[in-house]
């Protein structure tokens, strides 16, 4: 499924991030920056140690990476040029502010992703794993700030999000036609 910006997209597939060949892909990680399971484990396992390495960096010069918050580093063996390691909130019932890490973890991406002049991201569902955020409300936050993004100025031409599942696809689906439905100022129009 894409759904047209203006002149951007979002796209949504299912299928393993670490095949992206978008210009970056973005990493669901834990603030200690130093790998973890799920697609953050997978992401390691893929690139290599080079990943890691930057990580250990970047935690020795800036310190830990709080909720909210992101960093970029290389690709290690990746297919896609730079790695962006977005740490999402831990759900704990949706009143300590989940909604507003989970956007600012999104906008910190796409803002690293601008600084570097890229035009493609690729996604995974950030905190619906291990952090346990409820996968429609996720979806919502996510297609919503990244819709929100691709209305302003920024070099970004292409966002796909990667999910793992096809329950998961089929959630994002659901949020994205929902977002369309909006009208023409608040959705985008979806093919
Ligand atoms: N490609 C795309 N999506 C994937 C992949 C993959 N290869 N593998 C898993 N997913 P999670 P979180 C999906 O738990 O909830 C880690 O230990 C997965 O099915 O990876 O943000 C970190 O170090 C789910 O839909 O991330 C942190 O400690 C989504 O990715 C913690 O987990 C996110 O699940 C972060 O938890």
């Amino acid at each position: 499924m894409k759904a047209a910006i203006g002149a951007r997209v979002i796209e949504l597939t299912r299928g393993d991030i670490t095949h992206e060949t978008t210009d970056a892909i973005v990493n669901a990680a834990n603030s200690s920056l130093l790998g973890g399971g799920g697609v953050d484990g997978a992401i390691h396992r893929a690139g290599g140690p080079e990943i890691l390495e930057a990580c250990k960096q970047l935690r020795a010069s800036t310190g830990t990476c709080p909720p909210g918050h992101a960093v970029i580093t290389n690709a290690g063996r990746l297919a896609c040029r730079y790695v962006i390691h977005a740490v999402g909130p831990v759900w704990h019932g949706g009143a300590r502010g989940e909604a507003e890490l989970l956007a600012s973890a999104y906008r910190s991406s796409l803002r690293l992703a601008d600084e570097h002049g890229l035009r493609s991201l690729a996604f995974p569902s950030i905190s619906t794993g291990a952090y346990g955020y409820p996968e429609p409300a996720a979806a919502d936050v996510a297609l919503r700030t990244v819709r929100d993004h691709l209305m302003g100025e920024t070099s970004i031409t292409q966002v796909r999000f990667v999910l793992f599942a096809e329950t998961t696809l089929a959630t994002y689906r659901t949020a994205l036609s929902a977002l369309a439905c909006g009208g023409p100022e608040s959705g985008p129009s979806a093919s």
